[in-house]
């Protein structure tokens, strides 16, 4: 589904569909919420700091930084100059594993175009360097002219993640062109990964498709990205059609199936197995659809009722849904959602270090970060 349009009607329409609060004793959960940062702007996605620290991204193009305390620096860390139409905007940002050294931070964010290739806009992937709260010179690692006929202002993933291998992944979707997704000489409709080499991204060594960046393929609109703590696998939210939006366990050199007229002149794979002989299977699958945004992987000792439990934000129903995984982390053995009381988990979820579960409301009042704290058992 497309994102980050009508939310406020979404909320009007969501507003007495969330139910009444269930207390922790009638629930058997012990968690409670908490707001953490009232703030209207669209956040799109967290980054904490190890030291508690919280960088988020504005669709605006604002890097913003608050304490562990909850209090807001008043200056943005950095501001991208962005298009925002359709889907486009800043829409990634992730810490470097060394950045308690250097400081870096990455971004991924659809700019302006600046005129020397001819296209509408491009998709760019940058660092910067944070020091005491500001923001250095962008640094562009890498970037995608979009040609303007083709784009439709939809579709452009996407985080960035840091593997346990050091590689960095980024979450391309299709531009809004379905072919792209099987077309391994383009780049969007794909998770990619690459090796950080000074100021330059390079495909990673041992990549399925050698020299490319490719990693894994057939992705309409992959949003959020996490490497499970207790196994090392990828998961991504994915978007789908009318049908089929996903939440998969990225495998290298896999193809999720996504290409031209899905769901049209055939039925959609997942209800339909076998019908594409490439096509690898979700983890789990939403149709009719619920638009999976941030996704994160709860390893904090605050809920222990959560421990290794899969979550991710849904944009359509702002639910937050909870998928115990088996032990081999293959297969969802149960879901539910979340009791969030009267906030949304509209984009991100997060955990932070000081082990609750952080998660983006985006509602008509009282929009901004909360978390998921533990409640000490009577
Ligand atoms: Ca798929
Ligand atoms: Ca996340």
């Amino acid at each position: 589904m497309h994102k980050w349009i009508g939310a406020g009607l979404l909320v009007l329409l969501l507003g007495s569909a969330l139910g009444p609060p269930r207390s922790a004793a009638q629930s058997g959960i012990t968690h409670q919420v908490e707001p953490f940062l009232y703030h209207s702007a669209l956040i799109t996605a967290l980054a904490f700091a190890p030291d508690g620290r919280l960088f988020f991204a504005e669709r605006s193009g604002d890097v913003r930084l608050v304490s562990a305390a909850g209090e807001l620096q008043a200056e943005p860390v950095i501001r991208f100059d962005v298009d925002t139409l359709g889907e486009r905007g800043l829409i990634g940002l992730t810490l470097d594993p060394a950045y308690t050294e250097n400081g870096y931070l990455y971004a991924y964010y659809t700019a302006l175009d600046q005129g020397e290739f001819g296209y509408g806009i491009q998709q760019r992937l940058v660092r910067f360097t944070e020091d005491d709260g500001m923001g250095g010179e962008e640094v562009l690692l890498w970037e995608l002219g979009i040609p303007a006929a083709a784009d439709k202002g939809m579709h452009y993933g996407g985080n960035l993640r840091f593997g346990p291998d050091g590689l960095l992944y980024l979450a391309l979707g299709d531009n809004s062109v379905a072919a792209n997704a099987q077309d391994l000489t383009v780049q969007p409709g794909k998770i990619h990964r690459f090796a950080v080499e000074g100021d330059q991204l390079r495909p990673a060594e041992d990549n399925p498709w050698p020299g490319n960046s490719a990693y894994a393929i057939g992705l309409r609109n992959p949003i959020d990205l996490v490497f499970d703590p207790l196994s090392g696998a990828l998961f991504a939210t994915e978007n789908g059609p009318l049908c089929d939006d996903e939440v998969n366990r990225i495998e290298v050199g896999a193809n999720y199936g996504w290409r031209p007229r899905y769901g049209e002149d055939a039925l959609c794979d997942n209800e339909t197995p076998g019908l594409y002989p490439d096509y690898t299977a979700p983890l789990v699958y939403y149709t009719p659809t619920v638009a999976p945004v941030g996704i994160t992987v709860y390893t904090g000792e605050q809920l222990p009722e959560f421990y290794g439990n899969l979550f991710f934000c849904a944009w359509k129903d702002g639910r937050m849904r909870r998928l115990v995984l088996d032990e081999q982390r293959q297969a969802v053995l149960f879901q539910e959602s979340v009791d969030l009381r009267a906030t949304q988990c509209t984009t991100d979820v997060e955990m932070g270090p000081d082990g609750a579960l952080y998660y983006v409301s985006w509602t008509a009042s009282r929009a901004g970060i909360y978390r998921l704290v533990g409640v000490e058992a009577p």
